[in-house]
């Protein structure tokens, strides 16, 4: 018995539900509405953030805006919800993204159901009882029967690591919480470190107001333009006359974007012929360059040269300053195995009187001084310093949450070596525990909201299953998860993506292990098999009344 568990069992203070979802962003969102008031089960939300919103709540640093046009990235769950809201523009900028998370919030009357501030630092399953214990800092604050994280991939931020860093006396901001009031930058010296889609948003939007800008740049990115626009009525219209088609053809596609044009081997066509496909994905935007050109970019290091080559070509042709783009120029990595930043005049903005590149691969930063920035060979006097340094990605929020499973298991042990899922939604020794876009799942390279209302659709599915079926407890197998984890691992070994460091490896932090964190067969593939383990009764799962499942 779970003698905490025990103890606190008289507490009226705890709350029970039949489900506790964690994070008010896209996913919780929909989450609480399916359980509540499609299925009548009772849930609630807890969020570390005053308001809804998730990622977008965070993330209100200048220029921040989505890289999937806005009328795929959305949800499609509710027909009234799709015809009733219109996106003003192509791209959607993180304040319009944010009012349509508060107006989903509001026409769903969700936020009674969702705490907000609450930051939830203790997840522990109650082998007796069959139930999670769910608390924060100052104890056990519920107890539910399911638990689904809904925390997101990109929550939890990279510490700064700098020397020093704590004597700067200017002001410090960072992309991932940014402040909710404007930053004013006008007259002053300021510092980006980190130049990936955060960064490339930020710096084009900030160079515009400071006196100064210098970017200290590590790695460079293969960009290219996110191609936004205003939408006009009549394409407004025509969308929502044909939403339904719309969101098939996305399911139906390998990202989760309705592209059909991607022709197969880019080494295959013909010189003209490739250069007629890059010019078209290259200035009609968003992911058409890696997604909607050929299929074999990720997969065969020569097609992928082609393009790589195309984009550096942009990058020298955009930038006046011949130095300064040979730094910009991304080298010995192929082209999408880092997540392409998407931009709007980026490479131009190098081309101001007011901004300087830093390339701290060759000089790095030594040490942060009082008044700015030291690398190996200069001293940079700065009033702001802007961190858009990354995430502790798609683990790392799952793992800030003291989450412990049967028999006293905590997850940080279980995956000290990675991730171990199955399905990516689910880990064997945690019970009932649903993760949303989880590590092993299409995740980051499904367009997010199908990718979520995938996954809410099959955690709650489950629930309904087990509820009909008189059952309580389920739990994949260790031999589902092992198999699983096999089948990921040997997708991401026929592409190109474990020999790059990035966030999608674990990379990018030190010591975090490094294994390709995304099933890389595509959303139609990966929905299929998540249809079939449905329709089969779960298969790879054990489901019980009793919390005896063998280890
Ligand atoms: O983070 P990143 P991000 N010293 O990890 C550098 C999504 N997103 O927040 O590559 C110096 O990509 C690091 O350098 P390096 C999107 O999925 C979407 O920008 O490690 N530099 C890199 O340049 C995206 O992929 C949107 O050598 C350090 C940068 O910091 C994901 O979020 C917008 C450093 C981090 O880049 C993450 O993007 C924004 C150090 N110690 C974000 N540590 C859209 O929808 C790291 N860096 C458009």
């Amino acid at each position: 018995m779970n003698p905490r568990a025990h103890s606190l069992a008289a507490d009226s203070s705890i709350k029970s539900f039949d489900v506790v979802v964690i994070g008010a962003g896209f996913a919780g969102l929909y989450a609480l509405h399916r359980l509540r008031d499609q299925m009548g089960v009772s849930a609630h939300v807890f969020d570390a953030a005053s308001d809804v919103g998730g990622t977008w709540y965070w993330n209100r640093y200048p220029g921040a805006r989505c890289d999937i046009e806005s009328i795929h990235y959305s949800y499609s769950f509710s027909e009234e919800l799709q015809q009733e809201w219109t996106w003003s523009e192509r791209f959607a900028s993180q304040p319009e993204i944010l009012n349509y998370l508060n107006r989903v919030a509001d026409r769903f009357d969700l936020r009674k159901d969702i705490q907000f501030n609450t930051r939830i630092t203790s997840l522990v399953w109650d082998d007796k009882n069959k139930l999670w214990e769910v608390g924060n800092e100052e104890g056990i604050i519920a107890r539910c029967k399911y638990l689904i994280a809904g925390t997101g991939n990109l929550s939890v931020a990279k510490k700064p690591d700098f020397k020093d860093f704590e004597k700067f006396k200017g002001e410090i901001y960072a992309t991932g919480s940014w402040p909710h009031e404007k930053v004013d930058f006008t007259s002053k010296r300021v510092g980006v470190i980190g130049a990936g889609a955060s960064g490339i948003q930020a710096i084009t939007e900030i160079a515009k107001e400071a006196a100064h800008l210098t970017v200290f740049q590590r790695t460079p990115n293969f960009a290219s333009p996110i191609g936004n626009e205003p939408l006009t009525p009549e394409a407004v219209k025509q969308v929502k006359a044909r939403y339904k088609e719309i969101r098939t053809k996305s399911r139906n596609s390998f990202g989760g974007m309705p592209y059909d044009k991607a022709l197969p081997s880019a080494i295959a066509a013909t010189p003209e012929e490739r250069r007629r496909v890059y010019d078209d994905c290259y200035w009609d935007g968003g992911f058409r360059m890696i997604f909607d050109s050929f299929q074999d970019l990720l997969f065969n290091k020569e097609s992928n040269d082609t393009a790589a080559e195309y984009i550096r070509a942009k990058i020298r042709e955009r930038v006046k300053d011949p130095k300064v783009a040979e730094m910009l120029t991304p080298k010995g990595y192929p082209y999408g195995t880092k997540r392409p930043p998407l931009e709007t005049k980026y490479y131009e903005t190098y081309n101001r009187d007011n901004v300087t590149l830093v390339d701290i691969k060759s000089t790095p930063i030594e040490m942060v001084t009082e008044h700015g920035i030291r690398t190996s060979n200069a001293e940079f006097e700065l009033d702001v310093i802007v961190l858009a340094i990354g995430f502790d990605a798609m683990t790392g929020p799952l793992l800030s949450m003291g989450i412990i499973g049967r028999a006293g298991l905590a997850l940080n042990k279980k995956w000290a070596d990675g991730p171990h899922t199955y399905l990516g939604i689910t880990t064997h020794g945690f019970p009932n525990l649903f993760f949303i876009t989880g590590p092993q799942s299409p995740s980051v390279l499904y367009n997010m909201p199908l990718a979520i209302e995938d996954h809410v659709a099959f955690a709650t599915d489950a629930i309904r299953y087990l509820r009909e079926h008189d059952l309580d407890v389920m739990e994949p197998t260790q031999e589902a998860e092992t198999q699983w984890g096999a089948l990921v691992d040997s997708i991401a070994q026929k592409t190109l993506l474990p020999g790059t460091d990035s966030w999608y490896t674990g990379a990018n932090i030190p010591g975090k292990p490094r294994v390709c964190m995304i099933y890389l067969g595509g959303a139609p593939s990966y929905r299929k098999i998540c249809a079939d383990v449905e329709a089969n009764g779960y298969t790879g799962f054990a489901l019980d009344r009793t919390a005896a499942i063998a280890a």
